[in-house]
């Protein structure tokens, strides 16, 4: 029994290894799982068998209340940036002129766009994963960490003490298909996924990071103790980490002299594209470790690496159409249809043309070859034309746009108004308008919807089943026929509808500004909210009043005006006050005990623990940072509160222990 555990352990481990390290899988994933439920099910029958390297232990079954923090034995150092070939050559030639009678060498290695980590081991076993944080203290990750199946619960040979670096990212076909999740779980995308892994990174539940598909590569030794093999160079070092199990980046290779460096540097350039996971740029490291150390460090970076950052890419591709987006203002944006084209880390079909203007002065015509750049490399612009290729391709015809007179969506009216780059669809009832209404409606910055983003909105709309803004605070009266929607299944529309509900109650500001009047942000609708104290007095400020408000004038006093005088919009507004939605402003102070305006939350620091009686955490978070307090997850000398409800642990012992004001949750509510 013992035996066969032990057996299991290994082969498992094995195959993991060469699944996901050495991308080489030795047996089939039915055969993986059959092996993986044996141990579970003879662990679970003798679990003092259990050890830490066993495979069923990368997820854990607690979910955490916070991360500890992590103090790095070595610093996690940051690099310095070069961005041109001439910076390249000088910061080689410096270092080869700092050895003038000895061979220096430089690793050229790609610079992954992830997030670094430190793993140590302790006699052969992983003990400990923790993020960079500053360079000198992280957060202990290690249950997350441990769900990174190219992370090995066990180096081959075991040293006393072992501590590496690498670079935990999401490949990018993980990226798409989480998003895409995500999206359909009317929960926010990542940005890119640099972010998604950093999300799922600090993910309390370690399950849910065990579905993230994260992977790791490993590029720098940190420490090492003197049991292990003599170690002089970074491409030594390399190649210890990989006989150790570790999944270190191929592709890095040792030069002699800068323009071997700027080679190698172009090679990880050109076949960026075919990367299954996005770069941020080169590192150039001096391979040897004596030349480090005569090197040393400025107060922020080594002096004996750095890092080339790539200049963005930019691609051409034939422009095939322009269609027109019609936005929440009605305004017509036209959009470029492109050529599929893999661009930065993506491929790209579609393309902001801006506005009319823009097609103008960038003589921009369909049928033309564009230029494309990913802005900030996130969103993808049209940059420019080919002119040339005008010439060359007679055969190709080219086409003039223009603007339509009518709104592509509702055939409503186009106007341009006076001084105004933007054409726009005057019809009210648009619903290209209503939909993106919605959408900025409940976006994060307005009521901020848990749950209800564009694609849920979507398939709402096409139900029929949302119209207008005051229908969303009805959606609770057609639960069943939510519940019947593709992929809404009871529990998602019962969060769903909680977290409508819960919106009610938010600030008055987000409600203004979720009306969408136009000119109004978010910073302008505290204003209205503060100055005026309720929705009555707003539809009935003059333009005097509102024009000699904190940044407000004719225009944006002409379009509050505007929209509080439009009967539509006095009904919509008389609906949610019926539907119950807050529209008055609570100034902080008097929505404090005693009204005095002496905050008891105001820069206070909170620790929550255990599990409260009604409230959720996060309710209990958003109270105290909504009156000015903040939420640690540690307790120290510097907490002010702990909040402790049933099951409180360690916190609660360190708290009794600091003498810090421990309260619950009756008296939480009653400092509300
Ligand atoms: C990467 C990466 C990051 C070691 C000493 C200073 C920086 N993101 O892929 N950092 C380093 O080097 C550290 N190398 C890398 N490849």
């Amino acid at each position: 029994m013992h035996e066969r555990i032990l057996e299991l352990k290994k082969l498992l481990n094995d195959y993991s290894y060469k699944y996901y390290v050495l991308d080489k899988p030795e047996i089939s994933d039915f055969e993986y799982d059959s092996l993986y439920r044996e141990l579970v099910a003879l662990e679970s029958a003798n679990p003092e068998l259990i050890t830490p390297d066993s495979p069923t232990q990368r997820v854990g079954g607690e979910v955490l209340e916070g991360f500890e923090k992590f103090t790095h034995n070595v610093p996690l150092q940051s690099l310095d940036n070069v961005f041109n070939e001439a910076e390249v050559h000088q910061f080689c030639n410096k270092i080869q002129a700092a050895f003038p009678d000895e061979t220096v060498e430089f690793v050229v290695e790609k610079k992954i766009d992830g997030l670094s980590v430190a793993l140590s081991y302790e006699d052969g076993l992983f003990t400990v994963g923790a993020t960079r944080g500053d360079g000198n203290v992280g957060e202990n990750v290690t249950a997350n960490v441990k769900t990174v199946m190219s992370v090995p619960l066990r180096t081959k040979s075991s040293v006393k003490k072992l501590v590496v670096r690498g670079e935990i990212y999401m490949p990018k076909t993980s990226f798409m298909k989480l998003n895409e999740e995500q999206d359909l779980k009317g929960q926010p995308t990542f940005a890119n996924p640099r972010n998604a892994a950093a999300g799922s990174l600090r993910q309390l539940d370690s399950k849910i990071a065990a579905q993230r598909n994260l992977d790791i590569f490993v590029f720098n030794l940190q420490e090492i103790s003197d049991d292990a093999p003599e170690i002089k160079s970074h491409s030594e070092a390399l190649e210890y980490l990989k006989e150790q199990g570790f999944k270190v980046s191929s592709m890095y290779r040792v030069c002699k002299n800068a323009e071997e460096v700027w080679d190698a540097i172009q090679e990880i350039g050109n076949n960026r594209d075919l990367l299954e996971y996005d770069i941020d740029g080169a590192v150039i490291k001096t391979n040897n470790f004596k030349q480090r150390e005569a090197l040393g460090s400025t107060s922020k970076f080594p002096k004996w690496a750095t890092a080339y950052k790539y200049p963005p890419e930019k691609k051409f591709t034939r422009l095939k159409d322009i269609e027109i987006n019609v936005g929440r203002t009605g305004v017509l944006t036209p959009l470029a249809i492109l050529e599929p084209v893999f661009l930065a880390g993506s491929t790209i079909s579609k393309a902001t043309l801006h506005n009319m203007d823009y097609i103008l002065e960038r003589d921009i015509k369909i049928g033309d070859m564009v230029q494309l750049m990913k802005a900030g490399d996130v969103i993808p612009a049209v940059v420019s034309v080919d002119k040339d290729a005008r010439e060359k391709e007679k055969n190709i015809s080219r086409e003039i746009f223009t603007m339509p007179e009518t709104c592509p969506v509702c055939g409503g009216k186009v106007v341009r108004e006076k001084d105004e780059a933007a054409y726009r669809c005057i019809n009210n009832d648009c619903p290209a308008k209503s939909y993106r209404g919605l959408i900025h409606f409940t976006s994060k910055d307005a009521m901020n919807i848990e749950g209800l983003g564009p694609a849920v909105l979507k398939v709402l709309c096409d139900e029929g089943l949302v119209t207008k803004i005051s229908d969303i605070y009805r959606l609770h009266l057609h639960r069943d026929k939510l519940i019947n929607i593709e992929r809404m299944g009871e529990k998602s529309v019962d969060n769903l509808l909680a977290s409508i509900e819960n919106t009610k109650n938010n600030e008055f500001y987000r409600l203004i500004f979720g009306l969408g009047i136009r000119q109004i942000g978010a910073a302008a609708s505290k204003v209205l909210a503060k100055h005026y104290g309720n929705i009555d007095a707003i539809i009935a400020a003059d333009s005097e009043s509102l024009e000699n408000l904190e940044d407000f004038g004719k225009i944006t006093a002409e379009s509050v005006r505007e929209f509080f005088t439009d009967s539509k919009n006095l009904e919509l507004i008389e609906e949610l006050k019926e539907l119950g939605l807050n529209m008055t402003y609570a100034s902080p102070a008097a929505s404090l005990a005693g009204g005095e305006g002496a905050s008891l939350f105001e820069s206070k620091i909170f620790v929550l623990t255990g599990t409260l009686p009604t409230l959720k955490r996060a309710e209990a978070q958003k109270m105290i940072e909504d009156r000015g307090g903040k939420c640690s997850s540690s307790v120290s000398a510097k907490t002010d509160y702990v909040l402790a409800g049933e099951e409180a642990g360690s916190k609660l012992e360190k708290a009794l222990k600091l003498g810090i004001k421990i309260i619950d949750e009756a008296e939480f509510m009653s400092m509300l």
